[in-house]
């Protein structure tokens, strides 16, 4: 067993040699915090007829405990290598497009695989492009021919094979689903997918059965599907005459067929009823960098973020600008103590594979969460300092101090009855000085 010296000596030339560590503390007292319940329900719910039912809200609790997910961004648009969005930036012709279906092979495939690398980086649930704005169905659906069994010489049903391995894994499964498609005639046109040469016969309700049908499938088929990730609503955001898509039939349907199941959905505006999280695109919540959140405001419901590893979401074998593993656990630290679960999203590579960057990632970040992960997981909500953040979990404050300092201040909203001390978590030793406490209105801690 190391000395605590030793210990401290060797964490601070860790600090020297390498910038990339986050470390955390943990303070037993009370400070002030915005609000001290989860996220479970909203105003909109409260004036709503959408009442979740028991098990929803049991979901949305573990959700919401899980902080992390990995989103995966996979289908015959891999093949092109230029992101997910191809078919309509490459102003590609349906025809053209849909022959990268007939030489999908994904020989290095193995859910398992991905499965398991994924669980190691401490994510909780993974959540999988089962169908995006191309149309093209990554499971055996009845509905149409253009999928990856009928359509592919692979003919292995991908949303099945994760769904067995998340299953064996004990790791939660969430499908994303477009409610775009650039190929089908009864999908109205909306901003995107003007180029594909398809016949426009636009019959949403037509086009609505589908998709209910497709979600039956979904949600019925296979075993341990937790949550349906929709996007797209704003393809239809200019329309003279405002789109009715139905949304709250829509989740009324989904939530007869499996009242657990978590709905979110990708639309930039605030929730709509029958929702039960809320997301927020390349952005943290309350924050609009990307420009996707304008005016979004922050509702009671759970809440994530996705972002990218890179920039893009489907593989793109040009892209490999990825962030480092310190911005990225600096990510999941700023999310959770905004209150928000990070969806950090990879592009599988067309081969099956999970891109070589990618994977060192994922077990960088795994390794910090064995060792923070209690910072992250069940917190709630906690503030910013111009040092790093908070979480909060019980009477417990942890302290994320992500710029390089010796000490930090941290202002305190109520006295504490009592200070149990503060401690460097990662080596759970009560290694700090609590140095001054002045009319407890600020506590200031030696770092070193
Ligand atoms: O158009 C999609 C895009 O391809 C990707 O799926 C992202 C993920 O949030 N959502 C849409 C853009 O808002």
């Amino acid at each position: 067993m190391k000395n605590i010296e030793s210990l401290i000596k060797q964490y601070v030339m860790k600090r020297v040699l390498n910038k990339a560590i986050i470390f955390s503390f943990f303070l037993s007292f009370l400070v002030g915090c915005k609000k001290d319940c989860k996220n479970t329900t909203t105003q909109v719910e409260r004036n709503s007829r959408y009442v979740p039912a028991e098990e929803n809200l049991q979901a949305r609790r573990e959700f919401e405990d899980s902080r992390f997910g990995i989103f995966l961004h996979w289908g015959i648009y891999s093949e092109f290598a230029q992101g997910e969005w191809y078919l309509d930036n490459g102003k590609l012709q349906q025809e053209e497009y849909q022959k990268a279906a007939s030489c999908f092979y994904p020989i290095l495939f193995d859910a398992n695989e991905w499965v398991r690398a994924i669980k190691n980086s401490g994510a909780k649930y993974i959540t999988f492009t089962s169908r995006h704005h191309d149309g093209f169905s990554m499971w055996h659906t009845k509905e149409s021919l253009y999928n990856i069994v009928d359509a592919t010489p692979f003919k292995c049903d991908i949303v099945g094979e994760l769904a067995k391995a998340c299953k064996n894994d004990s790791i939660r499964l969430h499908i994303y689903y477009s409610l775009i498609d650039w190929m089908r005639e009864d999908y109205p046109l909306g901003e995107s997918g003007h180029y594909t040469g398809r016949k426009l016969k636009p019959d949403y309700v037509h086009y609505f059965q589908f998709m209910k049908n497709q979600i039956r499938e979904l949600l019925c088929n296979y075993d341990g599907v937790e949550g349906i990730w929709l996007d797209g609503v704003w393809d239809h955001g200019k329309d003279q005459t405002p789109f009715d898509w139905r949304m709250e039939e829509f989740y009324e349907y989904i939530h007869s067929l499996k009242p657990q199941c978590l709905i979110g959905n990708n639309h930039h505006i605030e929730p709509i009823s029958g929702e039960d999280f809320q997301m927020f695109e390349r952005d943290l919540p309350g924050e609009n960098k990307a420009g996707y959140s304008e005016g979004q405001m922050i509702s009671q419901l759970p809440l994530e973020m996705c972002q990218t590893m890179n920039g893009s979401w489907g593989y793109n074998v040009s892209d490999q600008d990825y962030k480092t593993s310190r911005e990225l656990i600096t990510l999941l630290v700023r999310a959770a103590s905004k209150g928000s679960n990070l969806l950090l999203n990879i592009g599988p590579q067309p081969n099956g594979e999970l891109p070589a960057t990618a994977l060192q990632r994922l077990k960088d970040i795994g390794s910090w969460m064995k060792l923070n992960g209690e910072s992250i997981y069940g917190t709630m909500r906690g503030e910013e300092y111009p040092w790093g953040v908070t979480t909060r979990k019980g009477k417990t404050i942890y302290l994320h101090v992500l710029e390089d300092t010796d000490n930090i201040s941290l202002p305190l909203v109520k006295k504490p009855r009592k200070i149990n001390g503060a401690f460097r978590y990662d080596i759970h030793k009560k290694v700090l000085t609590i140095n001054h406490v002045k009319q407890y209105d600020v506590i200031k801690l030696d770092l070193y």
